[in-house]
């Protein structure tokens, strides 16, 4: 009997000793020097889902975007109204979610096609949306009993979602966030102490990461204020890893993000990158993980009057430029403070939903194009299957598709068992003949079956004069090379904006057949403090125009900027480059236009 207890004494010390052991070694291990096979299978989910869901939900919901006869609140609502912290709390005892329903949230991101949901675990208010055992100021000082994180996590198992938890560093409520607000009535007279800060938000995530299974991303946010450094990240990300080593952390964990740009500026710490209300105008090759967030409207928190909602084919669009650039889309929802998504997001992810019922596999495990541009829209692919999202169907039912493979088969995704003619283009590359009409105004795929990695050819310019002789280059038929981006605004209207740097240039391949002289005019808007120079260059010919600011970054004037003699018949580029920037930008460029000289 003695022995026996001897032994079990012994074993139960060995297994406590490891467990200890482990956890240490887990908490000091360093998770960023992973070899690239672990980094690969880390993320392969991330890569392949392509397609997530945004949730911004707060107290900041009970004032729904308005107060005081300002309207255009949201999640910022504290900052903006500098309130006092005080009466700010008192929005938490507003704040009953009487009609929330974790499995209507749910199963609305699956029919939509959304792989993961990233919700607000606390936003820069500091309000945790969940029962937190380190503070008052969550869940447990509102109405509403019960747990919504832990309802929603267990929903998303239910659907086959990944749960994942969006996470603001910067804190307006906690006394000890470095940067406090004079409108933070709660806080002590002591000043701020950010590792007594680190160690409480460590706590949270703590709570977060054992109590809710198994978390796919911490989305951190908030990094920019001064007291969070590159050296706090890279703890917090190895404190995150160690809890849930498999997890992913965007690049918001460390202070390595340029701007809304979203990538990595150098010596970042973070698993990807997160341009933000922006799609990148490239993609930026293999390893390279990043995912463009952004609203349906122009708020992430719910504003009851903000009905300036994107069209669903817009959101449909942006979904296939993220992927055929190798990104991911994080598309976000601002629910009430009742617990409702609101109803034009519902529709939009419902008309989404339809559409990736067809064409999922198209963005599923999909890479980026092979293509730096198509004129009829976009492409994604995989091993041995090209799929071409067609936004502008061709007239002639004929799709010039710049590609030198053996094509054995084309069929539209809709309709796979009816192959679709092919001939060899002029100059290279396959024609495929397609039926009059699309079969999706948003975007219809057309899928080519071919043999070996895709070999793209050069082809003759699509852009060509118009009868009159006159040459319309549009922002989005531009080739666009470094920051610059192309900006779809309300209205679908669509702009290249963010020049901020010399590195930015924009070019258009045209097939000039009305050779002579021309002149040029502008169409463009810029803020009144922004704008400098710009060299444009066509035939061998180069223009150099200081911009004329307009009234605002919106208000757009078509300006003629000189002339160009291009007396050859042919291909041309013309190109557009920064010489030297004045403020914000240099401009919001809509289109070039060259008009035959009278
Ligand atoms: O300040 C936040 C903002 O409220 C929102 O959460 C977005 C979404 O990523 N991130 C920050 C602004 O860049």
């Amino acid at each position: 009997m003695r022995r026996q207890r001897v032994i079990s004494i012994f074993v139960s010390t060995i297994a406590m000793l490891t467990m200890v052991a482990g956890t240490l070694s887990a908490v000091e291990k360093d998770y960023t020097k992973e070899t690239p096979e672990e980094r690969t299978a880390r993320m392969a989910w991330f890569q392949d889902a392509r397609f997530g869901m945004f949730i911004h939900w707060g107290v900041y919901s009970v004032p729904a975007g308005e107060w005081k006869g300002k309207k255009d609140y949201g999640e910022w609502f504290l900052e903006e109204t500098k309130m006092p912290v005080s009466e700010y709390e008192k929005f938490a005892q507003q704040f009953d979610p009487v009609k929330f329903n974790a499995k209507e949230w749910a199963r609305t991101a699956k029919n939509a096609g959304m792989k993961y949901v990233v919700i607000t675990s606390k936003h820069h208010d500091g309000f945790g949306m969940y029962r937190s055992g380190l503070t008052d100021w969550c869940i447990a000082r509102t109405p509403f009993q019960r747990d919504p994180l832990k309802e929603l996590a267990a929903a998303c198992k239910e659907e086959g979602i990944v749960f994942c938890f969006y996470h603001s560093i910067m804190d307006w409520h906690h006394p000890d966030w470095g940067t406090r607000r004079a409108w933070n009535d709660k806080a002590p007279a002591t000043p701020p102490n950010m590792d007594r800060y680190t160690e409480y938000m460590k706590g949270q995530l703590k709570e977060l990461l054992t109590g809710y299974g198994p978390i796919g991303i911490l989305w951190f946010d908030g990094e920019w204020e001064d007291p969070w450094t590159h050296d706090r990240g890279v703890d917090l990300y190895n404190y995150v890893r160690s809890l849930q080593p498999g997890i992913i952390v965007n690049n918001r964990v460390g202070k390595g993000r340029a701007g809304m740009g979203g990538m990595d500026k150098g010596q970042g710490v973070g698993d990807y990158g997160t341009p933000e209300q922006e799609i990148p105008a490239n993609g930026f090759g293999p390893g390279v993980y990043w995912e463009s967030c952004m609203t349906m409207n122009g708020h992430w928190g719910y504003n009851k009057n903000d009905q300036n909602w994107k069209s669903a084919g817009t959101l449909i669009q942006s979904l296939i430029d993220c992927a055929s650039k190798g990104g991911n889309y994080l598309l976000n929802v601002g629910p009430t403070s009742e617990g409702l998504i609101p109803g034009p997001s519902v529709e939009r992810l419902a008309e989404m939903g339809a559409w990736m019922k067809v064409n999922s596999e198209a963005i599923y495990g999909t890479t980026a194009s092979p293509f730096k541009k198509l004129a009829f829209g976009k492409c994604t692919q995989k091993p041995g299957r090209l799929y071409l999202h067609v936004f502008e169907w061709p007239k002639d039912g004929k799709l010039l598709v710049p590609v030198s493979n053996k094509v054995k088969k084309a069929f539209l995704l809709a309709k796979p068992v009816e192959s679709l003619a092919l001939a060899g283009g002029e100059g290279g590359g396959v024609i495929v003949s397609v039926p009059a009409a699309a079969s999706d105004p948003n975007a219809t795929v057309i899928v080519l079956e071919i043999d070996g990695a895709p070999a793209v050819v050069a082809t003759a310019p699509t852009l060509k004069q118009a009868a009159d002789g006159t040459l319309s280059l549009k922002a989005a038929e531009a080739e666009i090379t470094g920051g610059a981006k192309l900006e779809t605004k309300s209205g679908n209207e669509q702009n290249i904006g963010f020049w901020t740097s010399p590195d930015d240039s924009v070019q258009w391949a045209a097939q000039l057949t009305k050779p002579g002289t021309f002149d040029v005019e502008v169409n463009y808007a810029c803020d009144p403090k922004s704008g400098g120079k710009y060299t444009l260059n066509a035939g061998g010919q180069k223009l150099t125009v200081t911009i004329a600011p307009t009234q605002s970054w919106g208000d757009f004037v078509t300006s003629k900027v000189g002339q160009l003699k291009l007396e050859k018949a042919g291909a041309i580029t013309l190109e557009i480059k920064p010489v030297e920037k004045v403020g914000e930008g240099l401009m919001n460029l809509r289109a070039v236009v060259l008009k035959p000289a009278p």
